[in-house]
């Protein structure tokens, strides 16, 4: 029935995805996107940041405590990052998928950490874990005017049927 193909703004799922510093240095930038682009999703903001003190800080909060939180920031400000929105049906949670284990070693096959990583710490990739998270990175990131609303010609072909 048409109408399950209706994609409305409000349904639309987004998630934030950076490419860190070792996935820009090592060349990696096209093969991930295209990996994004393959699976169907829609990019929606896109641009190349390095990241200040501040912003790191603010987006690894949660592990301030961590022992591994100086060296996660030193490394996430040490040169420049690709800050991504894409967004479709359940984008999140795949997002996840596509990229694999937060360790790469333990990352299968398949997903961007377990084909292109070996270092936990230079896990090539960062991608949020939850709705709240997603809300509140891509916020951090991006201004609104710098992410699009725009509907491809095959959009039904990408909303879960
Ligand atoms: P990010 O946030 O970078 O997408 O990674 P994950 O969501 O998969 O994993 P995380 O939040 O637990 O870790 C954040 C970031 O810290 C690095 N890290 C993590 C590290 O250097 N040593 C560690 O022991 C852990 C747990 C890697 C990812």
């Amino acid at each position: 029935m048409a109408a399950l193909f209706i994609h409305t703004k409000s349904m639309a799922e987004r998630t934030f995805i950076a490419i860190k510093p070792d996935g820009v240095q090592r060349g990696l930038v096209g093969e991930i996107l295209g990996r994004f682009e393959r699976k169907g999703f829609k990019l929606v903001g896109l641009k190349q940041i390095t990241p200040s003190r501040a912003l790191a800080e603010q987006h690894y909060g949660v592990h301030k405590e961590r022992p591994f939180f100086a060296g996660l920031v030193d490394f996430i400000t040490s040169g420049p990052v690709v800050a991504m929105v894409w967004e479709g049906d359940g984008v999140i949670a795949s997002a996840r998928k596509l990229i694999g284990a937060t360790k790469p070693l333990e990352a299968e096959p398949g997903t961007i950490r377990g084909d292109l990583a070996v270092n936990i710490g230079r896990n090539v990739i960062h991608g949020s874990d939850a709705a709240e998270t997603a809300a509140f990175e891509i916020g951090l990131w991006f201004e609104a005017s710098e992410l699009n609303d725009w509907s491809p010609s095959d959009q039904e072909w990408r909303v879960e049927g």
